[in-house]
């Protein structure tokens, strides 16, 4: 692996503005002429986006909590094996809308599903794969979903109750206390132009420390 390449995830809840932080970052390593790629999760991959369908679409049949976390780390595998991994050995940055993290905050936090069973799934299938940097965007879940009502339908995992997002969000916000070396917190309820500051303002940090 080049040891120039960096993986950075992003997370947060629902509506949080990972889409609109990504063209942020897509925009700064462009002008620094950075080679990177842009991914999401779940998919990536063709087979692993048919299993982003599969998760998000709703359905007659409820998904339960158990094959839900499988499909994530199924379309994860394809991920990490088929796109993350071969492009951070070509010395690519890899910029990815969610990673394991969320199986963390959604299935764990937010499910129920006990914590070691995740860990298994992540240590047995990721091994040492994990994100040099993570960009945690966060939002109440009210603020967010404001948003994302307004963007149009709401997709199987929306629809879920508000205490669900707020367990998520707590997740999240202690994961990035515990792992505060990895993690950066941005505040996303505040206006688009502070957003997009505040990442630049991340981004350039860690390109000074390549
Ligand atoms: N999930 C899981 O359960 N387990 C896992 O392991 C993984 C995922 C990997 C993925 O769906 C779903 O899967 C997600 C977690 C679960 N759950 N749900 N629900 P997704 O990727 O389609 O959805 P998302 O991750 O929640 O992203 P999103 O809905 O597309 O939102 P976003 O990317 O964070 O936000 P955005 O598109 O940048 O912004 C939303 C709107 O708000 C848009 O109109 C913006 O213009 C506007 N916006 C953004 N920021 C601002 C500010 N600061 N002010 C005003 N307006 C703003």
């Amino acid at each position: 692996m080049n040891k120039d390449a960096k993986f950075i995830s992003i997370e947060g809840g629902e509506g949080a503005g990972k889409s609109t932080a990504i063209k942020t970052i897509q925009s700064y390593l462009n002008q620094q002429s950075i080679a990177h790629i842009v991914t999401r999760e779940p998919g990536g991959t063709p087979l692993a986006e048919k299993i982003r369908s599969l998760l998000l679409d709703k359905s007659d049949e409820i998904l339960l909590p158990e094959s839900e976390l499988l499909l994530f780390f199924a379309s994860r595998y394809q991920h990490s094996q088929h796109v993350i991994k071969p492009a951070l050995k070509k010395g690519l940055w890899v910029i990815s809308d969610r990673f394991v993290d969320a199986s963390f905050a959604y299935q764990g936090a937010g499910r129920g599903i006990e914590e070691s069973r995740i860990t298994y799934l992540k240590e047995w299938l990721l091994r040492d794969l994990s994100p040099d940097h993570t960009l945690l965007l966060d939002a109440p879940p009210a603020v967010g979903l404001d948003r994302i009502k307004a963007r149009g339908e709401l997709d199987r995992i929306e629809v879920e109750k508000m205490d669900f997002f707020n367990r998520v969000r707590e997740y999240y916000l202690n994961l990035a206390a515990k792992e505060s070396e990895r993690f950066h917190i941005i505040d996303t309820s505040g206006s688009l132009s502070d957003v997009e500051e505040n990442t630049r303002l991340w981004l350039e940090g860690i390109c000074e420390r390549c």
